[in-house]
């Protein structure tokens, strides 16, 4: 038996409201391109376009008594398997720990990470806004993601999981090897992922607009409050978040130039880094994939959608093509959450 996940009943919510049982189904079987110049996605038939690479999935399907965790709307199902966390503690290998049905923008980098370098991995499930008691017990936290190798401390942070996935598969290196180039992807990278950065105001918008919408029900608003609580939510604070994401976009977008006058696809150094996962994983908060890859329930969209004018001008066409590139070359598509 297998729980189907809605995630959130009305537009606007943004903490879960409600679980339920429901049985799993099977997989779409459909593949989907992204045209990387013009960010049009196009629907192929089964075999077409991009196939699912192997080996970087989760291992989940090969575990003993696993279910299957799908959010459910619109008559779709997500379909990535996931185990539970008192399951995951008793095994080795690498758990990585994951939000299920959103995409969210550490997980999905992370699992980005993992894809590119073919590491073989089981999702764990957290839940989303909620107690996560297991997890907690476990890894010292309730956010995900979280990775877990061996006996070896839990990597709750991106860039220890980014050092831990090197170790695991030292190529394709994701970290360059020039110093300079290094230190700029660190840099840029805290930018998109790090404490007070593109994701953390991006998220402090995001519940500041839940907050203070009229429309929002009280009971979503206490899931929000609690994640406003966890992560240092202040109106002030939330109001003055729109012009620092416009400055990281701006850097970002200037890098992205300056790295393409020198005739390199990618955000820094001569090959794909972290930094180009990491911003097409965090692009979603500014506008998330369609629908046809990224199959979310309309109230997540609606939020990851952002309508602030300084954000949307600031995230310019060169960065979302270079997201569409970067998902169509390297990752997972349709996302599988
Ligand atoms: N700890 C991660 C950040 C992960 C993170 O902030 N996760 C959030 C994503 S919104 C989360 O899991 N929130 C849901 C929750 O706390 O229940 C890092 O710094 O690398």
């Amino acid at each position: 038996m297998a729980r189907a996940i809605v995630i959130a009943e009305r537009e606007g919510d943004l903490a879960p409201s409600a679980f339920r049982a429901e049985h799993p189904s099977t997989r779409a079987g459909r593949c989907w391109r992204i045209d990387p110049d013009c960010s049009r996605t196009i629907a192929n038939t089964r075999g077409a376009g991009l196939a699912r690479s192997p080996g970087a999935d989760s291992g989940g399907s090969r575990v003993r008594g696993t279910r299957r965790d799908h959010v459910k709307f619109r008559g779709s199902k997500a379909m990535a398997t996931y185990i539970e966390v008192d399951e995951a503690i008793k095994m080795k290998g690498l758990r990585v720990v994951l939000t299920p049905s959103v995409p969210g923008p550490w997980t999905e980098a992370a699992k980005g990470i993992l894809r590119v370098k073919k590491i073989p991995y089981v999702k764990v499930r957290q839940e989303l806004g909620g107690p996560n008691l297991p997890l907690i017990n476990w890894t010292k936290q309730a956010t995900a993601p979280v990775f877990v190798y061996n006996d070896e401390r839990p990597r709750t942070i991106w860039i220890d999981q980014l050092y831990l996935a090197e170790r695991l598969a030292p190529e394709p290196s994701l970290i360059p090897a020039v110093q300079a180039d290094r230190a700029l992807m660190f840099g840029l990278a805290n930018e998109i992922c790090g404490e007070n950065g593109f994701g953390w105001m991006r998220r402090l918008m995001m519940i500041h607009g839940s907050l203070t919408n009229p429309e929002t029900p009280e009971a979503s608003k206490q899931g929000t409050r609690t994640l406003g609580a966890k992560y240092d939510y202040a109106p002030a604070a939330a109001e003055a978040s729109a012009p620092r994401v416009a400055e990281i976009l701006g850097a970002l977008d200037r890098q992205l130039t300056a790295n393409r006058a020198r005739g390199v696809k990618f955000m820094v150094g001569d090959r794909l880094s972290a930094l180009d996962i990491y911003w097409a994983a965090f692009a979603a908060l500014v506008k998330p994939l369609p629908d046809e890859v990224c199959k979310i329930h309309p109230g997540f969209r609606k939020m990851y959608d952002c309508a602030d004018p300084i954000v949307t001008a600031a995230a310019t066409p060169q960065l979302m093509a270079h997201r569409d590139f970067i998902y169509h070359e390297y990752l997972e598509l349709p996302l599988d959450m």
